[in-house]
């Protein structure tokens, strides 16, 4: 007899061999006798696939037959990485795979080499997504992730003499194993058109008749979740012609006019925009929100009507969370359905939509708030925009109400913004529309309440609230540092801090102890190997192991101040190439790490990438420096790179001016691994403190209620001469192109330096020498170490996850046992 469990597939090693080999013939299409390392990753990546997709099913026959509420997670970008060990890791089945490739002449860690990233997102916020749909699975929540499947993810950047280029990321050209196609599961978004009145039933009705269709088709992405069976889906969709479109080019003979439309309407799910922060005024990136809104309201609103029958009971089956403004034209779809498909009535249908929208803003500045021009949303949502001015009116006339004809602040809670373009304030629709408004960090709140959106806070002070942003452990100590998780869970004795991350701090018990001072070294020197051959094969520069390796990674920007690390590096040469010989004995070796992208149109952020290049070059090229001092830039930063980078540092930097940074998540990651922080006190930062204490990490400058009267100060500002001294040497074309790199120090001089470069650079200096100090005191340098990773339980996305489920969601976890 067939017992429930012999269904399942096996994972002992005969049975994992006899599948890889399965695939590498009937899927891969190659000989089991001769197959390459690419082809054996992909055999083994449909092997896992099979896997994932067999807990993906029986989650998805649980969640259906609890039918709880669930959470459905918007957003425009989600930067996945890589799937391979990530998958296996959170099955349980590492070993056993490795075991089996092992006898069949591979090796796990080359194959798992050969994937590519998926980089469907630009930054923080979307590897933010990606981390909380880990933490979702893993905490059995019943949750659904939508987006977008961009044909392009973010773009590659090639760095030639030392200019950034862009090149498109053709990720899918050697197909996709982690996503599994429904050609089933389609939704017709429209575009364009008209509105028009109807009657039924004595009751008049808005109809819509669009001008253009577009088939939205689904990607499912299995995520499972670590020590569950529990396997949730990221789904993501790609647009397609609609058969009604086709067909009648096709009557009307216009064939090649039919293949134009099947391209335009693919454009869609093109390409990812890069983030610049500003405004897009693009009709195509409106066309991407709508498109992928629209498409998953549809699919939410299929998925409860199977059970349900009245909408009344929509918000207790049905939270949506607004990952950022991107997604919110969600909250005018769903009205828009309620009223003109569901006939609810206006009423019922905006009881509902204030029940179920929850919204996280990633911003901390005014002008990278999203706006759309109202006569784009009036050409291409025509009834949205409708239901919007609908929204607004009647929230203008509530408002009255509350706090009388105070003209500039109802004129600034609009919606829409008068003025020679009319735009449709996004945030505000979200503010509005949502039932919690959440920030990223408690500073992020602060500012938040007291500056974005205080009109807000001041009438609705009960929906805002703030959930620290957290980054995954399993991700990112187990899979990129698995040396470090084997001593962590040796020291604790158990593995169940990979799911419960408050168990870390159990090693700050050991703190000194001399066998874990040793091992806890041996782990970096591991890491710092790693990452020492990978910059030689990347750039030809052979890196001293002993020197300390400092990184700054994330997107290039002028708040984020890469700018500052680069002055400061110009510094630390020129006084070397100052000192005398047995001056220089006394310096602390460094490896300085820079990478990041630059959006391609922004010039300032570029040029801070040559700059970094052609410092490098001087500084790597002298003969007097040697191993005191290196510059490298490393090209194509992204989740894969993140995973070698990160536990190979010493020390990591997170120069924002105090009041940019919303969170900040590197920050978390480095800590995790054991990385000490030189940081401003900005965004999650401050939280930081409080867990690891002052003492153990480096902090420096303005303090955020500082920097206003810094600026203020304008050129009476004392700027240490040691910075001006350093501005002059790039002017002077110390480091060559002296023309290109002017307008980059005219933004930092004077009244200019709105980013306080030069206000902040001596309490700089000072933290870079405090950490060259204690980098010399080994002891000292590894008990820091070990304390930062004790303290950094705080900064797991399970915890931000479960914030949300208890106190903005209302879910209840959903565990299927199966
Ligand atoms: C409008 C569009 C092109 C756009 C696309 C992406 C605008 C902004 C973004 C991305 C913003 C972003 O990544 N923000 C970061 O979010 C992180 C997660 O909350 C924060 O840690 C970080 O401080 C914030 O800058």
């Amino acid at each position: 007899m067939f017992g429930l469990m012999d269904v399942f597939l096996k994972n002992d090693p005969i049975t994992l061999q006899k599948d890889i080999l399965d695939h590498v013939e009937f899927t891969v299409a190659k000989s089991r006798f001769n197959f390459d390392d690419f082809e054996a990753y992909q055999a083994l990546a449909h092997c896992v696939r099979d896997r994932l997709i067999e807990r993906w099913h029986d989650t998805q026959i649980h969640f259906s037959k609890k039918d709880p509420k669930r959470l459905y997670f918007l957003s425009l970008e989600f930067l996945m990485g890589r799937s391979l060990s990530n998958s296996v890791i959170n099955l349980g089945i590492r070993d056993q795979f490795a075991d089996a490739l092992s006898q069949l002449g591979f090796e796990f860690e080359v194959l798992a080499e050969q994937e590519g990233d998926a980089c469907l997102g630009n930054g923080g916020l979307a590897r933010l997504s990606a981390c909380q749909m880990d933490s979702l699975a893993t905490l059995d929540y019943p949750a659904i992730g939508y987006g977008l499947r961009y044909q392009y993810g973010l773009f590659r950047q090639v760095i030639l003499d030392g200019f950034q280029h862009e090149q498109p990321d053709y990720w899918l050209n050697f197909g996709n194993p982690w996503e599994i196609e429904r050609v089933h599961i389609t939704y017709t978004v429209k575009f364009y058109g008209t509105v028009t009145d109807e009657v039924l039933n004595g009751e008049k009705y808005k109809v819509w008749v669009p001008g253009e269709m577009v088939e939205a088709v689904a990607y499912d992405n299995p995520i499972p979740g670590y020590g569950t069976r529990n396997t949730i889906d990221l789904r993501l969709w790609a647009a397609k012609p609609s058969d009604q479109h086709d067909m009648e080019a096709y009557n009307t003979g216009d064939y090649v006019d039919a293949v134009v439309n099947r391209q335009r309407a693919e454009s869609i799910s093109s390409l990812l925009y890069p983030d610049d922060r500003s405004y897009q005024g693009k009709e195509l990136r409106l066309k991407q929100q709508y498109f992928f809104v629209s498409a998953s309201v549809q699919d939410i609103i299929r998925r409860f009507k199977d059970k349900h029958k009245n909408f009344d009971e929509f918000p207790e089956k049905v939270a949506l969370q607004l990952n950022d403004t991107h997604p919110s034209l969600a909250i005018a779809e769903v009205m828009r359905v309620l009223l003109d498909e569901e006939h609810l009535g206006r009423k019922r249908a905006w009881d509902i939509v204030c029940k179920i929208f929850s919204f996280t803003t990633h911003t901390v500045s005014t002008d990278a708030l999203e706006k759309i021009p109202v006569d784009l949303m009036g050409s291409l949502l025509p009834r949205h925009l409708q239901i919007i001015y609908d929204i607004n009116f009647n929230f203008m006339e509530e408002l009255k109400k509350m706090i009388g004809l105070d003209y500039d602040r109802l004129a600034r809670m609009s919606i829409v913004e008068e003025g020679a373009v009319k735009n449709i304030r996004m945030a505000n629709m979200s503010i509005i529309c949502s039932h919690t408004v959440n920030g990223v960090s408690r500073l992020h709140s602060e500012l938040l309440k007291t500056k974005l959106f205080k009109d807000f806070y001041e009438l609705w002070p009960h929906k805002f609230h703030y959930k620290t942003n957290g980054v995954t452990q399993r991700r990112w100590i187990v899979v990129s540092n698995p040396s470090l998780c084997a001593l962590i869970s040796k020291w604790l004795g158990t593995e169940a801090w990979i799911r419960d991350i408050d168990l870390l701090i159990g090693l700050r018990a050991h703190v000194t102890n001399a066998k874990l001072h040793q091992e806890w070294k041996m782990v970096k020197k591991v890491n710092k190997v790693r990452l020492a051959e990978y910059i030689e094969t990347m750039s030809g520069l052979k890196v001293s192991l002993d020197a300390m390796f400092d990184v700054q990674t994330k997107r290039m920007h002028e708040y984020k101040r890469q700018l500052l690390n680069i002055l400061g590096i110009i510094h630390r040469y020129d006084c070397i190439k100052n000192m005398n010989k047995n001056d220089r004995k006394k310096v602390v070796p460094r490896v300085c790490i820079i990478g990041g992208k630059a959006a391609p149109g922004y010039e300032m952020a570029k040029k801070i990438i040559k700059l970094c290049h052609v410092v490098g070059e001087k500084i790597n090229k002298d003969n007097d420096i040697g191993d005191l001092l290196k510059l490298v830039f490393i090209p194509d930063y992204n989740v894969s790179v993140a995973e070698l980078v990160i536990p190979g540092a010493d020390l990591s930097q997170h120069l924002s001016t105090a009041g940019h940074e919303a969170s900040g998540t590197s920050s978390m990651k480095y800590l995790m691994n054991g990385c000490l922080l030189l940081a401003t006190e900005d965004g999650s930062t401050i939280e930081m403190i409080e867990e690891i204490g002052k003492e153990n990490m480096f902090l420096f400058g303005a303090k955020v209620d500082e920097t206003a009267a810094l600026r203020e100060k304008g050129p009476a500002l004392k700027v240490p001469l040691q910075f001006l001294r350093v501005v002059r040497m790039i002017r002077d074309g110390h480091f060559g192109l002296k023309d290109y790199f002017q307008s980059l120090c005219d933004k930092i001089e004077g009244e200019n330096d709105y980013f306080l470069l030069g206000a902040d650079f001596a309490s700089y200096l000072e933290a870079q020498a405090a950490a060259d100090k204690a980098f010399v005191d080994e002891e000292r340098w590894t008990k820091m170490s070990i304390l930062s990773a004790a303290g950094s339980g705080r900064f797991s996305s399970d915890r931000t996850i479960q914030e949300y489920a208890e106190k903005t969601w209302r879910i209840q976890p959903c565990r299927c046992n199966s």
